[in-house]
C-alpha cells in the first residue's frame, strides 16, 4: 500500500547514485559535474562529526565523489573516492588542522612575478618541494616579463630550466607566453598557486577570454597583492581539462617529509647524494660535503642550496621541537 506517493516506482526511483567531479565548494554546498550535468550537492551531517579528522575541509575541488540524488533539486555526497594527491596548507590561526585546497591534480603551476611583487626564490622553491613531495608534476610560470629586462628573466628561468623544470615566461599584459600556457593546461587538471598579486587571475583571463575573473591592483606602497581571489574553483577549459585559480598563498605545507629525506626533493642534488665524506651528512656544515662542493663549483645554484638549508632547519624543528 502506498501512502502519499512516496513509494519508489520504476519511473521515479527514490534515490539514484552517480559519480562526479567537485568543481566548486561553498560552505557545505558543492557543485558536482557529472557528464554534462552540474548538480548542487551537500555534505551529510555525519561527515562533519567524524572524530578522527585532521583537516578542516572535507570535500574539495578535484574530489571524485559518489552522489545520491534525493529529489530533483537536492543531492547528498555519500562518499569521497580515494584521492591520488592533495594540495595542503596549514589552516589559519596556527591550528593543528590542515586546509586541503584541491585534490587529484595532474600538475601544479606555481606562478611568481619577476617583479611587483619582487621575485622570491625561497618561496618558489617551497612550491617546488610540494610538487616533489606529492609527486605531482610542476610547471613554473614567471609572470610580468614586460616589467623586467630580458636578461633578468632569462637568468631566473635558466636556474630552474637547468634543473629540469619546465618554465613558462609570461606577460599577462602583452600576451607573451600565453599560448604556451594555454597548451600546457589543455586536457589536464591543473592548479595555479602562488602569492597574491603575481597575476594568476589576469593570466587565466588571457588564456581564456570571457572568463572575467576578478583581478586586483598591487598596492604601490608595499608591492603586495591584496587577495582578490577568495575561493578556489575548477574552471572548465575550452581546450579540455580544468584549471583552478586559487587565492594567493605564500606557501603550502610540506607534509610527511623527514629532514633526512629533504635532499631527494632537490633533483639537482641527486647526483651528489651518497658521495659525502660522512654517511649521515646533512649537507650543512660538514667537512667533505659533496653537495656543498657542487654548489661551490657552480653545479648547484646558491639560492637553491640556501633554500635547502632553510627548509631543513624548519623540518628539523618540526621533527625535534624540544632539542
Ligand atoms: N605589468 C604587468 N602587470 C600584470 C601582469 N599580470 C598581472 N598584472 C597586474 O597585477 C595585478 C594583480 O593581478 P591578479 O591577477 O589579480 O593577481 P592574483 O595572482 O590573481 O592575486 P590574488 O587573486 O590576490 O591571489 C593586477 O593589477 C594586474 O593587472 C603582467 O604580466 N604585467
Ligand atoms: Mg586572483
Ligand atoms: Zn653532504
Amino acid at each position: 500500500m502506498s501512502r502519499g506517493g512516496k513509494t519508489a516506482t520504476a519511473e521515479h526511483p527514490a534515490a539514484t547514485s552517480f559519480e562526479g567531479l567537485v568543481v566548486r565548494t561553498e560552505s557545505g554546498f558543492h557543485r558536482v559535474l557529472s557528464g554534462d550535468r552540474l548538480i548542487v550537492a551537500r555534505t551529510p551531517k555525519k561527515f562533519n562529526s567524524r572524530g578522527d579528522r585532521t583537516t578542516t575541509t572535507l570535500v574539495v575541488i578535484g574530489d571524485h565523489v559518489r552522489v545520491r540524488s534525493v529529489d530533483e533539486e537536492t543531492a547528498v555526497i555519500e562518499e569521497i573516492l580515494p584521492r591520488r594527491n592533495e594540495l595542503v596548507r596549514g589552516a589559519a590561526g596556527g591550528s593543528r588542522f590542515l586546509d586541503v585546497i584541491a585534490a587529484n591534480l595532474d600538475q601544479i603551476m606555481p606562478v611568481h612575478s619577476l617583479t611587483e611583487p619582487d621575485f622570491n626564490a625561497a618561496r618558489l622553491d617551497r612550491f617546488l618541494l610540494i610538487g616533489e613531495a606529492a609527486e605531482i608534476p610542476v610547471v613554473i610560470v614567471l609572470n610580468k616579463e614586460d616589467l623586467v629586462p630580458d636578461q633578468f628573466a632569462e637568468e631566473i628561468a635558466g636556474i630552474y630550466g637547468r634543473i629540469g623544470y619546465p618554465v613558462i615566461l609570461t606577460s599577462a599584459k602583452d600576451g607573451r607566453g600565453v599560448d604556451r600556457l594555454r597548451e600546457t593546461l589543455s586536457g589536464k587538471i591543473s592548479a595555479l598557486v602562488g602569492p597574491s598579486g603575481v597575476g594568476k587571475s589576469t593570466l587565466l583571463n588571457r588564456v581564456q577570454p570571457g572568463l572575467q575573473l576578478r583581478t586586483g591592483e598591487v598596492s604601490d606602497a608595499t608591492g603586495k597583492g591584496r587577495h582578490t581571489t577568495t575561493t578556489a574553483e575548477l574552471i572548465p577549459l575550452h581546450g579540455g581539462g580544468f584549471v583552478a585559480d586559487t587565492p594567493g598563498l605564500r606557501e603550502l605545507t610540506i607534509r610527511d617529509v623527514a629532514p633526512e629525506e629533504l635532499e631527494w626533493l632537490f633533483p639537482e642534488f641527486r647526483p651528489y647524494l651518497g658521495r659525502c665524506k660522512f654517511n649521515n651528512c646533512s649537507h650543512r656544515e660538514e667537512i667533505g660535503c659533496a653537495v656543498a662542493q657542487a654548489m661551490e663549483s657552480g653545479a648547484i645554484d646558491p639560492s637553491r642550496y640556501a633554500s635547502y638549508r632553510r627548509v631543513y632547519e624548519d623540518l628539523d624543528e618540526l621533527a625535534h621541537p624540544y632539542d
